[in-house]
């Protein structure tokens, strides 16, 4: 790992919004690779504060810092991830279930989305089953795209593809779902069309779904 790389990991794993952003526009300007900034560095950063919470060394306000420099070093990414396409690849709602107010993947997601030309609108998070249902309605997209970080959450995104259903606009859009908890099996149980285990993958799924 290059210093810039382990000074990137440790300002995020430590909450240093400031100092992220620094050392991630550092990076660029020095002809850094954007993935490898994003998996190696930020993504790995995280990880690491997901499993000190889990062993009881990192509290929810830890969590929290590490999460907002999470966001600052990711907005400081985004114009080298996005470089949209002129034609739409398609409209994509995007959205964190309802009761889950983690953001940083399903954003990570339609950043990537976005960069493939996909229109995106999106919900954020603690997203009400109906907010969804409207949104589809109102917009006519293609694609739904739930996010859920939480076992306890991942029910409401079966909740929201009945939601859909009975409001009569399932059969007109794909439902593609996400989040560290989920599988592929558990997407095909809850009747979703598709299941992607990180960002990268969403776009060849959400392409993939579209093109079948
Ligand atoms: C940051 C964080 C928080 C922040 C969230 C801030 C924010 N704005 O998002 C805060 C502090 C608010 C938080 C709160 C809580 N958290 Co929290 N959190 C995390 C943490 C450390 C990182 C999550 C993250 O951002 N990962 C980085 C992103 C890039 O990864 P990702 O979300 O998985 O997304 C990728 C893929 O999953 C996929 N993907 C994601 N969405 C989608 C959608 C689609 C459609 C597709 C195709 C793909 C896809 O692509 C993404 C990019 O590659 C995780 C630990 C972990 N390792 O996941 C715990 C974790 C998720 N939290 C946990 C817990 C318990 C909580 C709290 C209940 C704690 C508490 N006691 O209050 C609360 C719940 C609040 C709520 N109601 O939502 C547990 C969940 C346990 C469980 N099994 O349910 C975890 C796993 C920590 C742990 N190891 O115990 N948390």
């Amino acid at each position: 790992m290059s210093d810039l790389l382990r000074d990137i990991y440790s300002s995020i794993m430590d909450g240093r919004q400031k100092e992220t952003a620094e050392k991630v526009q550092e990076a660029l300007d020095q002809g850094a690779d954007p993935s490898v900034l994003l998996n190696e560095g930020m993504i790995a950063a995280m990880t690491e504060v997901g499993k000190l919470f889990e062993e009881g060394e990192y509290f929810v306000p830890e969590m929290l810092v590490a999460a907002r420099a999470m966001q600052t070093g990711l907005g400081i990414l985004k114009p080298y991830l996005v470089k949209a396409d002129v034609k739409s690849s398609g409209k994509v709602v995007a959205g964190t279930v309802k009761g889950d107010l983690h953001d940083i993947g399903k954003n990570l997601v339609c950043m990537m989305l976005e960069g493939s030309a996909f229109e995106i609108i999106d919900l954020g998070a603690d997203v009400d089953p109906q907010r969804f249902v409207e949104a589809v309605h109102q917009t006519q997209a293609d694609i739904v795209a739930m996010s859920a970080l939480l076992t306890t959450t991942m029910p409401n995104m079966k909740v929201t593809i009945e939601a859909l259903k009975a409001a009569g606009l399932r059969d007109n859009v794909k439902v593609m779902v996400g989040g560290a908890p989920l599988t592929q099996q558990y997407a095909d149980e809850i009747g979703a069309d598709g299941f992607a285990p990180d960002a990268s993958r969403a776009v060849a799924t959400a392409k993939s779904l579209l093109a079948a």
